[in-house]
């Protein structure tokens, strides 16, 4: 059992009772905590403390902490402002409310319409035989340009790119087509959405009238409406970034840079007003200095999601091994334990996704969830964390 009393809380995300992974598999990690979410509650409902509190219950008998929601969804209709949103907003004050009595102090959520986090292959094999996450650019205009066929989708792309992509698609098999687009479309773990090829084309219309102007808009009214509710409760929100981090199916993305956390920090100063640092989101651009953005984004820091990803000139990114890729995760950490140490605070740390590696490549896991290779992730990281952390003192 974790038994840390300064530094980083350490956790692991747990799906739940129907998780392959167990709250007792988390523990034995060498978490003290989980990040977990009522997922069985539709997206837009009230959660009850009656709901909130059995799951605390769960978890503490297991002889862990919940320290983070990941996530309250935000519906779709707030992300719009579609008539009747308004009461969306007012269901979500009510869940926060509810989660600041029950003692739960950080609530995550995101602001990307449509498809929350995106990859193309689930299962990229790494030269070690692991298998990582992987967002392939070609696949990915593939399955706009041909597949969905999305109006005025090829204007968006160069023409190398679009000769590249319908390669790819021929190269494919039938089966590999149907992967392809269910891996995009029908909800990684931890979406609230999945759809149908139809589906996701009219989901996507709805946004033709919103652009990224009006996007930040709407949520920056959403934060207006819902920070004074969290200062009250004491929860932190945190807005998890882009992830990719920039706009895909013509859809506008406004949380993908340092300059789009300023902007929501300028326009609604409140406090609760947080930020889940991704480095495995923020990371896939090569214009987002990471540590630098721990050194000036940091007292709004409330979450830290640690992983890493390699990109290449094509766009493309797999997520590497946590110490490895483009992340300088030595200098975040070192940035992340400077600031607990000017703030006198630990922060909720979590390593993010992880190889499928060793005997869960035979499992059933969640992508990106399996047990083995996030705990290879977090014990990188704790690793990191002490060696900096003596060295600092
Ligand atoms: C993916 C996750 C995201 C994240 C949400 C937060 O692995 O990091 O799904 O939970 O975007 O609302």
């Amino acid at each position: 059992m974790n038994q840390k009393t300064t530094g980083l809380i350490e956790t692991m995300r747990w799906y739940g009772p129907n998780d392959p992974v167990s709250l007792s598999d988390i523990a034995q990690a060498g978490c003290s905590g989980v990040v977990t979410a009522l997922h069985h509650v539709p997206n837009g409902e009230v959660w009850t403390i009656e709901e909130i509190n059995k799951r605390i219950a769960e978890v503490e008998a297991a002889g862990l902490t919940w320290d983070v929601v990941e996530s309250v969804p935000v519906h779709e209709a707030i992300r719009r402002q579609e008539p009747g949103f308004e009461l969306y907003i007012e269901n979500y004050k009510q869940s926060l409310r509810n989660l600041g009595a029950c003692g739960i102090p950080v609530v995550t959520y995101n602001f990307m319409p449509v498809l929350d986090w995106t990859r193309t292959d689930l299962y990229y094999t790494m030269p070690d035989g692991s298998k990582a996450l992987r967002f392939e650019r070609a696949a990915y205009i593939a399955f706009d340009v041909f597949i969905l066929q999305r109006k005025g989708a090829a204007d968006e792309y160069s023409k190398e790119e679009l000769q590249k992509a319908e390669q790819r698609l021929q190269s494919m098999t039938e089966e590999e087509k149907q992967t392809l687009i269910r891996t995009i479309i029908a909800g990684l773990p931890g979406s609230e959405e999945s759809f149908t090829v139809a589906d996701f084309a009219k989901a996507l219309s709805a946004y033709d009238t919103i652009d990224a102007a009006k996007l930040k808009q709407h949520l920056i009214y959403f934060l207006q409406q819902v920070t004074p509710v969290a200062e009250e409760a004491g929860v932190q929100l945190v807005i998890h970034p882009d992830d990719p981090p920039h706009p895909i199916f013509g859809l506008p993305r406004v949380v993908s840079t340092e300059a789009d956390i300023n902007d929501l920090i300028a326009a609604v100063p409140s406090p609760a007003n947080g930020l889940c640092f991704c480095t495995g989101s923020f990371g896939v651009r090569a214009d987002n200095d990471l540590p630098g953005m721990v050194q000036r984004l940091g007292s709004r820091i409330h979450f830290l999601h640690l992983r890493s990803t390699q990109r290449n000139a094509d766009g493309d990114f797999y997520e590497a091994n946590h110490l490895e890729g483009d992340v300088d995760m030595y200098a975040v950490m070192k940035e992340v334990l400077l600031l607990m140490q000017k703030e006198n605070r630990r922060i909720v740390v979590r390593p993010d996704h992880g190889h499928q590696m060793l005997d869960d490549l035979s499992k059933k896991t969640n992508p990106g969830y399996s047990a083995i290779g996030r705990l290879r992730g977090l014990a990188e990281l704790r690793g990191l964390e002490l060696g900096i952390s003596r060295s600092l003192v």
